[in-house]
């Protein structure tokens, strides 16, 4: 089976409401459709996007002019896509744009070698799991309310949520105490919790906040430092008690392995996008299963709970609703478990009566 061609289309999703972070205000996406064609008449598709659809052209542009790598080559060579590709991304640089556009390759031929061969993904990748757990992160955001807050934390906990993330980012650390105190007395001691920072803070405020935290038994805290200071962050590891997680904004398994030989992070959380697609993901879920770490998924959860299900110290999968009108199929839950689906490929095809009409 040989790619013959790859196409790509831009979409405008909007978000309403729109959504208030320490990242800034987010408003809508773009997002860049992928769908690689084999002359096996078998198609792979996926998808990378880009926060409030600036910068959409740029990603787009990356994935079409890295497709002569992938052209006229065996597509269940993707092995072999990734090191060429990663040999002609040299001058342009191992992170950023040219990692996103492998990334969204690398997505469409596994995606492809998993209809040809009949099997979802994470069985191809060696079959670890058939359910993971999740969170629900499509909510809880810093421009809430207090009120509307704990309103969303316990209609997730009465839809049947174990697990769910809220954000923190107010210029007065003593609020965002006030309201992980508010969302956990709510919720009660076993709903698992998590709370993300957004790259918001420095060492010294991180450690901190984070022993203001330690009282509120957090599943993980996450990102507190910016995503360069890997060293920063390990040091604010050290010296807390509630587990770091940290990653979303690395790239690659160098990115990684730097983080795991610092122990900057206790959890590590690769965004497929990010990371460098399935087969990155891959390589840095067994590489922090060497150092006993385990790996959670950043958006995406309808990619990413393939690569879960094939990695053993997988943990969670992040729940974001965003992207879920897109797909023909819904993911399935179970108990507060995502079930990792038995269809061939991701088990999720795009739905192109609703591309069409989000198309720009
Ligand atoms: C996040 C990152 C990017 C966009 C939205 C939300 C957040 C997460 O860091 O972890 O979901
Ligand atoms: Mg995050």
């Amino acid at each position: 089976m040989k790619v013959t061609r790859i196409e790509t289309q831009a979409l405008r999703l909007p978000l309403e409401p729109p959504i208030g972070s320490a990242l800034g205000q987010f408003t809508c996406f773009g997002i860049v459709l992928v769908t690689l064609h084999t002359d096996a008449g078998i198609t792979g598709e996926n998808l990378v996007f880009t926060l409030n659809d600036r910068r959409t052209k740029v990603l787009r542009q990356m994935v079409e002019d890295l497709a002569d790598v992938a052209v006229g080559q065996d597509a269940g060579h993707i092995a072999g896509f990734w090191a060429r590709a990663w040999k002609d991304i040299n001058f342009l640089g191992h992170k950023g744009v040219p990692v996103m556009g492998i990334s969204a390759i690398d997505g469409a031929l596994w995606d492809a070698l998993g209809k040809a061969s009949n099997l979802p993904i994470y069985r191809l990748l060696g079959g670890a799991k058939n359910r993971v757990p999740a969170y629900h992160s499509g909510g809880l955001w810093l421009d809430r309310s207090l009120e509307a807050l704990v309103d969303e934390a316990l209609s997730f906990k009465a839809q049947g949520w174990r697990a769910m993330k809220m954000r923190f980012g107010h210029s007065d650390p003593s609020i965002d105490i006030a309201r992980v105190r508010a969302v956990r007395a709510a919720i009660g001691p076993d709903i698992k919790l998590m709370a993300d920072s957004n790259q918001g803070l420095t060492e010294p405020q991180a450690i901190r906040f984070g022993r203001m935290l330690e009282e509120f038994n957090l599943t993980w805290y996450e990102e507190p430092l910016p995503a360069y200071d890997v060293e920063g962050l390990a040091r604010v590891a050290e010296a807390l008690d509630t587990p770091i997680a940290s990653g979303e904004t690395e790239y690659t398994r160098y990115g990684f392995r730097r983080m795991l030989e610092l122990r900057s992070a206790d959890i590590l959380m690769p965004d497929l996008q990010r990371v460098g697609g399935v087969s990155e993901f891959v390589r840095v879920g067994h590489m922090a299963e060497s150092h006993d770490v385990p790996v959670s998924s950043h958006l995406f959860p309808e990619t990413s709970i393939q690569v879960l299900g094939g990695l053993s110290n997988s943990s969670f999968l992040e729940y974001m609703p965003w992207f879920s009108q897109l797909y023909n199929e819904a993911l399935e839950f179970e108990n507060g478990d995502a079930i990792v689906p038995e269809r061939p490929g991701w088990g999720f095809t795009f739905d192109q009566s609703r591309v069409q009409y989000l198309t720009r």
